[in-house]
């Protein structure tokens, strides 16, 4: 049986656990939604199911996902979830039809944001992944996979470190195995990583190459659809035979944003940081006096593309809150931006996410 420290049960969780005060409970972690039961790790009971109290309350985005801890009274068989501690990260989209926020994986250190060297890279689509990433209060890798297919990736690379400030990238194959012990560099001993990015791009493969077997269904891309097509329609967390977990995510045509505690500054560090310079401090950077944004741009320092790509998100954000309750929409983001700060005063702490 894995400890709760192979399972990255972080001292966030520890203290969370021990202010429950409730000494016949463990701590677990959800390993997948099983419709009504949740697949437990870090207990004797694979299973588990909601305590009577929990069924009512634990709807929408507070339903336990792959990643979650929660507190259950173990048994043989079954385990009941009787709390779900807080989320030290999650990454949430909105929906492409429902418009409803959706918890894709909690508590992920580290995200690989995966994207291929054979197609036209999609710069935006990049910048939204950050977005996405540093929102979720985990810190975005990018993995630029299938390397074997270009000559030189440079290139490349130079194009996407232009955008993804100081985010590491990591060029790989999941073919050819170029690559991969710089990206195992990257997964350490109970960290859990997440895997996102476009379908078609290799996370499956990548995720097999890592754990040394074929757990995920690499699809078959039919050169009329370079998409190809989403298998991976669970998430699991999968244990690593080198220690650390990964959850795969299913390609997600769409990713909306709904929330920026932080996470659009993160990605947007450069413009982020000239506008700390303008006169104002509600400066919208269109037409005030003094407005070092407008200035940069000006100067072509900020690329057009890059600032409507930046002024896109958040637009797309305010358009999602306006349509919530405005006090709770208040205080999401004073949470948001509480857990941001410190995961980011704890990075710099460590060097670590
Ligand atoms: N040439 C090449 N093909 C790859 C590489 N990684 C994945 N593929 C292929 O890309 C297709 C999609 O892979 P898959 O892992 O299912 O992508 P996912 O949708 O992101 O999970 C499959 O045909 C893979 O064989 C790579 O590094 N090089
Ligand atoms: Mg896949
Ligand atoms: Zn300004």
């Amino acid at each position: 049986m894995l400890s709760p420290e192979d399972l990255g049960f972080h001292a966030f969780f520890a203290a969370q656990f021990a202010t429950l005060d409730r000494p016949h409970l463990t701590p677990a972690r959800i390993v997948a939604d099983g419709q009504g039961v949740w697949h437990l790790a870090g207990c004797r009971a694979p299973l588990g199911e909601l305590s009577g109290r929990l069924r009512g309350a634990m709807a929408g985005v507070d339903r336990p996902v792959a990643g979650d801890w929660v507190a259950v009274a173990d048994g043989d068989e079954r385990a009941i979830i009787h709390h779900g501690l807080r989320r030290r990260t999650a990454l949430v989209r909105r929906a492409a039809d429902a418009g409803a926020a959706q918890v894709i994986a909690a508590n992920v250190d580290r995200f690989f944001v995966v994207t291929s060297a054979n197609r036209d890279l999609n710069i935006r689509r990049i910048e939204r992944y950050l977005t996405a990433v540093w929102e979720s209060g985990a810190a975005p890798v990018i993995v630029l996979n299938k390397v074997d297919l270009v000559e030189d990736a440079a290139p490349l690379i130079a194009e996407i470190a232009s955008v993804a400030l100081g985010v590491p990238i990591v060029p790989v194959s999941a073919i050819t195995g170029t690559g991969l012990n710089a990206l195992q560099e990257q997964i350490g001993p109970g960290a859990t990583i997440g895997l996102i990015g476009s379908s078609g791009v290799g996370k499956s493969s990548l995720a097999n190459r890592l754990l040394g077997r074929a757990a995920q269904q690499v699809n078959a891309i039919r050169d009329d659809d370079a998409r190809g097509r989403h298998t991976t329609t669970r998430r699991e967390l999968l244990m690593l035979p080198n220690g650390g977990m990964l959850v795969d995510t299913p390609g997600m045509r769409e990713f909306g944003l709904l929330e920026d505690g932080g996470g659009v500054d993160a990605a947007f560090a450069d413009i982020a940081g000239f506008a700390e310079e303008c006169r104002f401090a509600d400066c919208r950077h269109e037409s005030e006096p003094g407005c070092a944004v407008r200035a940069a741009i000006a100067a072509g320092v900020i690329g057009p593309e890059r600032w409507a790509s930046y002024r896109k998100l958040q637009k797309e954000i305010a358009a999602y809150a306006t349509r919530r309750d405005p006090v709770l929409a208040a205080n999401e983001r004073k949470r948001w931006k509480a857990i941001h700060k410190s995961v980011r005063a704890q990075s710099r702490i460590t060097g670590k996410p």
